[in-house]
């Protein structure tokens, strides 16, 4: 057996309702990683780049309708079309700061009632992220940030199911971050979480799949 050690690059990532601060926090983090001398980049899914991308775009901008498991497909689709380049990044020391993840696409689509085996099987085979971190903040909060767009998900009624289903679908690994911190103190915690995954993986930490 090669037991070489491959030193790489950390897949992160960051979920939690709209509103909880994932956006920001994730270029926050990327620059104090590039300021730190650590490659890195921020992804974010959904890619709305891609074809597939623009077709999930329109979806959520309700300028289409889609049946909630073809839309479901959608969404694993764009991540499975980035998935050979998440590897190249990674293989090649860069860490991915990835707002939203596998994890968004069962929480969404099983509030919408779609079985949570059924939402999860497409995703079996995408990389596991090293860390994933949830900017927790109820629902009520969120909303009262503001901001919410008129995209399709962005509705208090809807983001409350979306809470529960993060709840059940979280486990023991991910780190919680209490999202009604100052914007400066859920930096602090993010940079600690972040530096001890890329220090894991510098060391060369296998990179696992899903679903684990
Ligand atoms: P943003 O607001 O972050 O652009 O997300 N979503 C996201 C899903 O329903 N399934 C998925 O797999 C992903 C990644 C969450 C747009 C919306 O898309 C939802 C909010
Ligand atoms: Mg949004």
């Amino acid at each position: 057996e090669d037991r070489r050690v491959e030193p790489r690059g950390a897949l992160v990532v960051l979920e939690g309702l709209d509103r909880s601060g994932k956006s920001s926090q994730s270029s926050r983090l990327v620059s104090y990683l590039e300021g730190s001398g650590i490659s890195a980049e921020l992804w974010r899914f959904p890619d709305r780049t891609t074809n597939v991308g623009q077709m999930i775009s329109s979806y959520l901008t309700n300028m289409s309708q889609l049946d909630d498991h073809t839309i479901h497909l959608l969404f694993s689709a764009n991540r499975w079309e980035k998935r050979s380049l998440m590897e190249t990044k990674l293989k090649a020391g860069t860490t991915l700061i990835v707002d939203r993840y596998s994890y968004s696409g069962v929480a969404f689509s099983s509030s919408k009632g779609l079985d949570i085996e059924w939402c999860k099987a497409p995703e079996v085979g995408l990389f596991a992220p090293d860390a994933v971190i949830f900017l927790d903040i109820s629902p009520e909060k969120a909303a009262e940030r503001g901001g919410y767009g008129g995209e399709r998900y962005e509705k208090l009624e809807f983001q409350r199911k979306v809470a529960e289903s993060y709840k059940a679908l979280h486990d023991a690994s991910w780190k919680i971050v209490d999202a009604c911190q100052s914007m400066e103190d859920v930096e602090k915690q993010l940079q600690d979480i972040v530096l001890d995954s890329v220090m894991e993986c510098q060391k060369g930490k296998p990179l696992s799949h899903l679903w684990s």
